[in-house]
């Protein structure tokens, strides 16, 4: 699609939106702006901003709306444009239509950032020409207009991106895994579910999709799409695709043959293989030699936020797991505590449930400082499932100076929320990086 000329407004101006922005300015279209918080500074903008507020006469005549992930499409102006039938795409769907390479899509619930990262980290090495981009927290916009015809975009895809994909057709997709996440703009696990799916909607039945054997939802999914699937498990044999057997092999179904023993890698536990096998399904895919995907796999280090060790303070461990945004991947990270443990969680509620979170501690938990919009609905929880063993705090850094003070040398503090950000901070990265700060201060 030309863009020049265009009359296009971009909704939400967070990172996506000011990389539209800049994309839709050297394409020559004529740009107008949105954000729904009216304090928003927009000094770095030269195109007209309508703050809260929208014109109904200039929005009626739009030729395009390019809406921002963060931005659902049921507020008033979504449903405004959709009633003038102005076309809506996402900040995704406008980079993609003017990508010129191949891309590889992954998405899914939890392990989206390490495995996109990790595919990346291998096609770096294999092909320099390789763009990493997406929920990730680079916005494809800024990075497609670079592409070329032998460049490779590696892009982490979230629900909220799917929601507004139109053209957008990987050559090759994963889904991890689906769990329930942001049911609050999804509404339904179906509705979810669906979002998720779409990945793969436009792939040609020559084009792969990689998918999570152990996932239930995914296993019976795959029969609806029209591309080939590989699987992946880290729980039983599969006679295609990869697994994970007894002793940590990592074994190509097909062959037999043992690719490599997760103990040669950094990144610890079954939901790692998993994305590591989803890493070797994809970069295969995209013609990289099995060997030099090894070498990489084997050097790779685990992603920041992610249960990333923070430092030892008078033999506690402090580890920063600010990315366990929903239950599913707090449950991830408490599993992976070997030692008692002082979990910090709570925060925006997205309305999902903390029942499996709260019974996965298994003993490991000593205490629970809850903070942020859902610290009572999880005290209510764990009230009901028998937990007793937690306290309230208004701040991170109240819980990092009660955690230090609860904790004795043997022990582990981890933050490791259960929930989003928003409520507190602008994002889970600041989150994580005041948590870091707030111990390295102790
Ligand atoms: N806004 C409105 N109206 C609304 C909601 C938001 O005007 O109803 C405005 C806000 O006032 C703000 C802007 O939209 O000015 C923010 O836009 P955004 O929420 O789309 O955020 P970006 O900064 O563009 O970041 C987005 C992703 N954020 C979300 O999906 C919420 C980032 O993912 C992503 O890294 C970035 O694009 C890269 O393109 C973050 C995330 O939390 C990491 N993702 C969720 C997750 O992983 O669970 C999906």
């Amino acid at each position: 699609m030309t863009l020049q000329g265009k009359k296009v407004a971009v909704i939400g101006l967070g990172k996506s939106g000011l990389a539209a922005y800049e994309l839709l300015q050297k394409e020559g279209a004529q740009i107008c702006l949105y954000d729904g918080k009216k304090d928003l500074d927009v000094s770095e903008y030269e195109a007209p901003v309508y703050l809260g507020d929208f014109p109904e006469e200039v929005f009626a005549g739009l030729d395009l709306a390019v809406f921002s992930p963060g931005v659902p499409l049921d507020i008033p102006v979504a449903e405004f444009l959709k009633e003038k039938k102005v076309p809506i795409i996402g900040e995704i769907e406008l980079a993609y239509q003017k990508e010129k390479g191949q891309v590889a899509g992954i998405t899914g619930t939890n392990g989206k950032t390490t495995t996109t990262t990790l595919a990346g980290e291998i096609m770096k090495a294999y092909n320099p020409q390789t763009f990493v981009v997406g929920n990730i927290g680079n916005p494809y916009t800024k990075e497609v207009l670079k592409s070329t015809e032998t460049s490779v975009t590696v892009a982490e895809i979230s629900s909220f991106q799917l929601e507004t994909i139109d053209t957008f057709h990987p050559a090759v997709s994963a889904v991890l895994n689906i769990t329930p996440d942001h049911l609050n703009r999804h509404k339904t696990m179906e509705c979810y579910i669906d979002a998720k799916m779409a990945i793969a909607k436009n792939q040609t039945k020559e084009e792969l999709c990689v998918l999570n054997y152990e996932d239930e939802v995914l296993r019976e999914r795959a029969g609806e799409l029209s591309c080939r699937v590989a699987f992946f498990s880290s729980k039983r044999k599969l006679s295609e695709g990869l697994y994970q057997n007894e002793k940590q092999d990592i074994v190509d179904g097909a062959t037999g043959e043992i690719l490599m023993n997760m103990r040669e890698c950094h990144l610890p536990g079954d939901h790692n293989c998993e994305n590591i096998m989803a890493a070797i399904l994809i970069t295969r895919e995209l013609g990289v030699p099995m060997e030099e995907i090894l070498s990489v796999v084997r050097e790779f280090q685990a992603v920041e936020h992610r249960v990333e060790y923070v430092t030892d303070k008078g033999g506690v461990d402090y580890y920063n797991d600010s990315k366990g945004t929903n239950p599913d991947a707090a449950i991830k990270g408490i599993q992976s505590m070997s030692r008692p443990t002082i979990l910090i969680g709570g925060g925006y509620d997205k309305g999902g449930e903390f029942d499996q979170w709260i019974q996965a501690f298994d003993g490991r938990v000593k205490k629970l400082l809850l903070l942020g919009e859902t610290k009572e609905r999880i005290a209510r929880t764990a009230e009901k499932l028998g937990f007793t063993d937690y306290e309230f705090v208004d701040s991170l850094g109240e819980a990092v100076t009660r955690a230090a003070e609860l904790a004795e040398s043997g022990d582990a503090v981890l933050l490791s929320p259960a929930c989003a950000s928003w409520d507190m901070f602008d994002s889970y990265e600041q989150r994580g990086t005041m948590f870091k700060e707030f111990v390295r201060n102790l």
